[in-house]
């Protein structure tokens, strides 16, 4: 396919922000739908996102890849049931060429802000080039797991050894028979944990809170799986069948935490026979309920504490010295580098500060947003007529695809760009009324969930303890109510004044 649309044009029907997978998706819907005149906004250079940021040593997805893809754009070749960064980067590249989504980007257009005229019914976007961009519609599509998440360890900024991010990774850095500290035990280091303990003279992992951790059946597909899923495509459907309903399964023990506590006896069963040590094996285990934080998956985490040369740490740092790093009991230890695995600020109130959404009457999204991050189905925010979320508030997953989410997401958003031409209005805004009323029964449904009452604190929680991130339900509930859009839920508006 080939378009004829020049990504630096100032004024778009629909203007993308983000080029990852949600923002890829959105792309190829709008032009399935016949939408051409639209742009990807990418700050960086290459489309990707995540799969372009995170190239950490064992850097993978812990979702299937048959299923971690998009259902239109099935890949019969993937080489392995969980795939690398760099095969999922691959395929994301070659599914945008295929559909000519490069040539509807703008590469290093980071936007900082956006505010709507109401007269014209017309958003424009800035970007930190000076530039702006005007649309109609625009999609928010930036993803919620990009700011590395620093800590202010006291004494950081004397160290004189390398420090970095597991999401922005130093490759140039030979961690080679150097003293490393690594911080975090989330689905990241679990997965780099593993990988440079075999290179590094000693390896000292500090643990806040242990996770759990479960098995990862790792099989390779064979040339026979491969072929046979290219010249059956029903059959490599099937597949993806069988493993979408098996990650949803894991719904059950977020809405029966009892159910949680009789899996947990397996998982500590499978951490007593890996780790070799009776009291790293304790210190491994979690005491709040499976389910409450990410359920992560490895087969190679564990057995990396039957190594000499790697200790586990569960007291807090205390402070970094110029090259050395104290926990809170006093003792010290040497560290050329330190590794944060430190997860991603996740809150939008945080991470959004310097990004101002101006809607309706002037008043910001930030403002709106002041007490806690709320959407009706996660993509539109009543004030904010034509702005729509790719997971947004309240539809993160732990237990299954994203891809599945946000492909409900684009179709939802095409639908609502249809209907709105289709009535030969200007804009759509969702009523504050719909929207407040799908927060309350959401968050009273979560009050049930393992989240709340797991005995754990996550980033699906705020600091206040409430659940902005996740959705609660089943996957296919979501896929249900943005089949199509409901018009009854929202204002549909015609502009006095002409656009000009
Ligand atoms: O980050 P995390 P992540 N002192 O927030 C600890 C996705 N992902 O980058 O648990 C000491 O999970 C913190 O401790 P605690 C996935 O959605 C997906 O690993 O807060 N420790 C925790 O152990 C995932 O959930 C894939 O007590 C500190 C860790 O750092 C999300 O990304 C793969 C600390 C952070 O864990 C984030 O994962 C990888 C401090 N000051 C990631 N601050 C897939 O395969 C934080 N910690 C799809």
């Amino acid at each position: 396919m080939n378009s004829r649309v020049n990504p630096r044009n100032r004024a778009v029907k629909v203007a993308i922000v983000g080029g990852g997978f949600g923002g890829l998706c959105m792309a190829i819907k709008l032009r399935e739908a016949g939408i051409e005149d639209f742009v990807v906004l990418e700050k960086a250079g290459e489309l990707g996102g995540t799969w372009r940021e995170n190239t950490y040593p064992g850097c993978a997805c812990d979702v299937q890849s048959h299923l971690y893809s998009y259902s239109f754009e099935g890949n019969p070749d993937w080489s392995a049931r969980y795939s690398g960064w760099r095969e999922i980067q691959d395929y994301i590249l070659a599914t945008a060429g295929k559909h000519g989504i490069h040539e509807h980007t703008r590469f290093h257009a980071e936007v900082t802000g956006a505010h709507y005229d109401e007269a014209r019914a017309r958003w424009t976007l800035d970007l930190t080039d000076g530039d702006q961009v005007e649309c109609q519609h625009w999609v928010l599509a930036s993803g919620p797991l990009h700011v590395p998440q620093i800590p202010n360890f006291p004494g950081l900024e004397r160290f004189q050894g390398k420090v970095f991010h597991s999401s922005q990774w130093d490759h140039d850095y030979d961690l080679t028979g150097k003293k490393v500290v690594s911080v975090g035990t989330g689905a990241s280091a679990i997965q780099y944990v593993p990988q440079i303990a075999p290179r590094v003279e000693r390896l000292t992992v500090v643990q806040r809170t242990p996770g759990w951790i479960i098995p990862r059946d790792e099989r390779r597909y064979s040339a026979l799986s491969k072929t046979l899923f290219r010249r059956f495509p029903a059959l490599r459907k099937l597949h993806r069948a069988r493993l979408y309903w098996s990650n949803e399964s894991r719904v059950l023990p977020i809405f029966h935490p009892r159910l949680a506590t009789l899996l947990e006896k397996g998982v500590k069963q499978f951490i007593r026979l890996q780790v070799k040590d009776k009291d790293t094996a304790r210190r491994l285990t979690p005491s709040y309920t499976l389910g409450c934080k990410r359920i992560m998956i490895s087969n190679r985490y564990y057995p990396t504490f039957n190594r000499d040369n790697v200790e586990l740490v569960t007291e807090g740092v205390k402070e970094v010295r110029e090259h050395s790093i104290v926990f809170s009991d006093g003792s010290e230890r040497e560290m050329d580098c330190l590794v944060l695995g430190t997860g991603f600020v996740v809150d939008p109130r945080i991470y959004m500060q310097g990004f101002p959404i101006v809607g309706r009457g002037g008043r910001t999204l930030q403002e709106d947003w002041k007490d806690a991050s709320e959407a009706y189905l996660g993509i539109t925010v009543a004030g904010y007529p034509n702005l729509f979320q790719m997971v947004g508030p309240n539809t993160g997953l732990g237990h299954n695809s994203i891809v599945f989410m946000i492909e409900c997401q684009a179709r939802y958003i095409v639908d609502a760009i249809e209907k709105a031409d289709a009535k030969g209005v200007d804009a759509l805004d969702v009523k504050r009324s719909e929207m407040d009323a799908f927060n309350e029964k959401l968050q009273k449904d979560v009050a049930g969930t393992v989240w709340q009452q797991g005995g754990c604190s996550s980033w699906y929680q705020q600091a206040d303890g409430k659940n902005v991130a996740i959705w609660p339900y089943s996957t296919w509930r979501y896929w249900l109510k943005t089949r199509q859009v409901d018009e009854s839920k929202y204002h549909w508006e015609k502009v006095a004044r002409p656009v000009t």
